[in-house]
């Protein structure tokens, strides 16, 4: 069965409605076959003795990690008016256009910084005891998924709306993120990263193991094998294909939690329910997993070998992991209890607040979803405390403002009780020193201003995602120029691959994606990534 076209078929008026969300848009089949996947999940016998599994080697001390501003790096071939019509679900037409040099990326001259005002005008010349307040680094959307698992709609992966559904470097993520970790660690010793900032969609389908991948990458570990029920080793030997462990570097500051929509629901867009649960940990794929005991991993349907650990997760389970990992991540029992990872942090030494705000829709939709309760009783009394502490506030949350919904669209449902866009739009807009809206969630850079009717404006900025071509962070430094200014300057990085083969496989190979129109180019455009952002101090 074609389910890509049954799909376009069944649901082709809502495909065009959402096709703006189409990194978090691919579920759409779920709606077709739930209850008869909740077969039992096969014996744990099925599963390698983890004894025998590979120990890996540490990947050597990276030595340089240039910014953007400095070396870019740029596909080589690009047909993104003519999207390639070879399905990268094939390992073949993968490895057939890695041979036509699809893939290759070389370097380029750096990128300057574009200085933007909020009237448009010209900056003002800083003052002479100017101060850097805070340097943070900005990590957005990961996706790690676990590309075996039973709950995967991977034959529903097609160009534009529902290219998300599949990529074929997702089982390289893995080792992106660790490649990641490391550039950033490097940047970090040349000046000083004070912590790393989330931007959501850490993981990609709300299972447990993805978040401990995902945790264990960050922190740090001996061995981290995104690697589901059997142990395969595609390319016989250890450190050379993505389903061999790795030793995980880990990041050498803290880092806080920021939850998106495919952290808390089944492939960003359904409820975890306990069909939905029993689902993960069975073993009947309907929609297609990857096989990776075979050759470059093709897509399977039908039996898979179960594994107990892919359970889907509660947001509450969800964050009492988080919780009790390492800090917390910022996350304490108040957050748990409450099923909300909505929290405030401060900068020592510095005015500056952040507000992480839970922008989930736990009822399901990949839009964010603010309920009036949440607002009122959580964030509102967190501007105003801020406002009375003299704190200026930066707002983090997966969803940027506009995309705040009713808690409808696909898999969703409408709730009475939303704060819309518009809506919320006032509500930070109330509190002069609200600076920064920091978001993830659209896979592009992208900066523009926010105006209240209260006559309030500000920043949002919005980073590109670690899952797509170009995978890119974000190191963000906040300035008091000095002048009665604040400046906001956001540089990218890409990831290095040194001494990293299978790193370097990734971003060929979602190089390749994004040359044949089935990805993203997560860059924006000029004067959305590496920017210089003024606005007059509150
Ligand atoms: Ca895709
Ligand atoms: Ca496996
Ligand atoms: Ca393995
Ligand atoms: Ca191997």
């Amino acid at each position: 069965m074609d389910y890509g076209l049954a799909l376009r078929v069944y649901l082709g008026a809502m495909l065009a409605s959402v096709a703006t969300i189409r990194p978090h848009f691919f579920a759409l089949a779920l709606a077709l076959p739930l209850v008869a996947l909740t077969s039992a999940c096969t014996s744990a016998d099925a599963l390698d003795d983890a004894a025998n599994r590979y120990v890996p080697a540490p990947l050597p001390v990276l030595t340089a990690a240039p910014l953007t501003t400095e070396v870019t790096l740029n596909p080589v071939t690009v047909r993104l008016a003519a999207p390639d019509a070879r399905k990268p679900t094939d390992p073949a037409n993968v490895a057939a256009m890695l041979g036509e040099g699809y893939g290759e990326t070389k370097e380029g001259a750096g990128e300057g910084y574009v200085a933007r005002t909020l009237d448009g005008g010209m900056p003002k010349a800083k003052g002479p005891n100017a101060r850097l307040l805070v340097r943070f680094a900005h990590l957005a959307d990961f996706q790690l998924a676990d590309d075996e698992s039973p709950t995967r709609l991977v034959n529903f992966d097609a160009p534009s709306g529902t290219d998300g559904a599949f990529r074929p470097q997702e089982a390289h993520e893995c080792h992106i993120i660790n490649a990641l970790v490391r550039t950033v660690n490097v940047v970090h010793e040349k000046a000083p990263i004070e912590f790393v900032v989330l931007g959501g969609d850490n993981a990609d389908n709300a299972q447990s193991n993805e978040a401990r991948w995902v945790m264990d990458l960050l922190n740090g570990a001996s061995s981290v094998e995104c690697d589901s029920a059997a142990d395969d080793d595609p390319i016989p030997g250890p450190d050379n294909d993505p389903k061999d462990p790795l030793v995980a570097e880990g990041l050498k500051m803290p880092w806080y939690w920021v939850t998106g929509n495919h952290d808390v629901l089944r492939q960003g867009n359904f409820a975890v329910t306990p069909d939905v649960v029993a689902l993960s940990v069975g073993n009947n794929s309907v929609a297609g997993a990857r096989d990776w005991s075979q050759a470059g991993g093709p897509i399977l349907t039908g039996e898979v070998i179960a594994d107990p650990q892919r359970r889907a997760l509660f947001a509450k389970e969800l964050y009492a992991m988080v919780a009790a990992d390492g800090d917390g991540h910022g996350l304490t029992t108040k957050e748990v209890e409450a099923g909300k990872a909505t929290y405030t942090f401060d900068v020592p030494g510095t005015p500056l607040r952040f507000l992480i705000v839970d922008t989930n829709a736990e009822t399901g939709g990949a839009n964010g979803l603010l309920r009036k309760d949440h607002v009122a009783s959580v964030i509102e009394p967190a501007l105003v405390a801020a406002e009375k502490d003299g704190k200026y506030v930066i707002v983090a949350s997966h969803h940027e403002l506009a995309m705040l919904g009713d808690g409808s669209g696909l898999g969703g449902s409408a709730q009475g009780d939303a704060v819309m866009s518009a809506a919320y739009l006032e509500v930070l807009g109330k509190h002069p020193n609200v600076i920064l809206n920091l978001a993830g969630h659209s896979h592009i850079h992208d900066v523009h201003p926010l105006a209240s009717k209260a006559g309030h404006t500000w920043w949002e900025m919005v980073t590109g995602s670690l899952a797509d071509f170009r995978h890119q962070a974000r190191i963000v430094e906040v300035w008091d120029q000095d002048n009665g200014e604040l400046m906001v300057r956001a540089t990218s990085v890409d990831y290095r691959t040194d001494d990293d083969s299978v790193s370097a496989e990734g971003r060929a190979i979602s190089t390749l994606d994004y040359t044949s129109g089935w990805g993203l180019d997560g860059n924006g455009t000029t004067g959305d990534h590496n920017v210089e952002l003024y606005l007059p101090k509150p």
